[in-house]
């Protein structure tokens, strides 16, 4: 398997950690995203539908869209992916992360490290993440992860991002469960730190 990513996407960052943790075999190869599209090798021009970082090419097909990835390597190996009963929770949990946390905190980050933006769109992205960090605090308290029966790829997906919460400048302090949850996460074999888990392979 081959995993194209960047060290600045929490959205690679998901598929690598899972790849990592589950141990399964891949090579990593780092795309120059500051190129415009046209620039970028021909290979991942090929293998990616939407010209977005991750792809996963695997058994001679690109699969894209950082979710449906994590679902498509979930389902092959038949782990991380919760009970089978629990499969709608699981799906909506995937489904709730793009549209709230993966809004909210990418963007707080992104304007904080690369494009600022004028204080009302600050406050707004601000509240929001505010809100879904409530959210996943909530859920935590009732239970170790986002699903009951363990961890799963909801939690590397809605936890890709908020390893970078100091970027984004929002403070953990008050979400005590979601702390733990992370820690939890860190905890799992084969986890790596974003950076590290994305950087540039040194060329040989
Ligand atoms: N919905 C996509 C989002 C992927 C995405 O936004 N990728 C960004 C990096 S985080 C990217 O490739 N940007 C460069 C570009 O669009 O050309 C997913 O979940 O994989």
């Amino acid at each position: 398997m081959l995993l194209y990513g960047h060290h600045d996407s929490g959205h690679a960052y998901k598929v690598r950690l899972l790849l990592l943790i589950a141990e399964l075999p891949h090579q990593y190869e780092w795309v120059d995203i500051n190129l415009p599209r046209h620039a970028r090798t021909e290979a991942f021009q090929n293998a990616s539908a939407f010209g977005e970082v991750p792809v996963l090419v695997d058994e001679g097909r690109s699969w894209c869209q950082s979710n449906a990835i994590l679902i498509h390597l979930a389902q092959k190996i038949q782990r991380f992916c919760g009970e089978p009963q629990e499969w709608s929770r699981l799906m909506e949990w995937l489904f709730w992360e793009p549209n709230r946390i993966n809004f909210s905190v990418p963007n707080l980050r992104f304007a904080y490290r690369y494009v600022p933006q004028p204080p009302e769109v600050l406050a707004y992205l601000a509240a929001r993440a505010q809100a879904d960090l409530k959210t996943l605090d909530a859920h935590l308290s009732q239970q170790p992860f986002l699903l009951s029966s363990g961890f799963t790829i909801a939690d590397i997906s809605c936890a890709s991002y908020l390893f970078w919460a100091e970027e984004a400048r929002l403070n953990l302090t008050p979400y005590s469960h979601l702390r733990r949850w992370l820690h939890d996460i860190q905890k799992q074999p084969g986890w790596l730190p974003a950076y590290e888990a994305l950087s540039r392979p040194a060329k040989s």
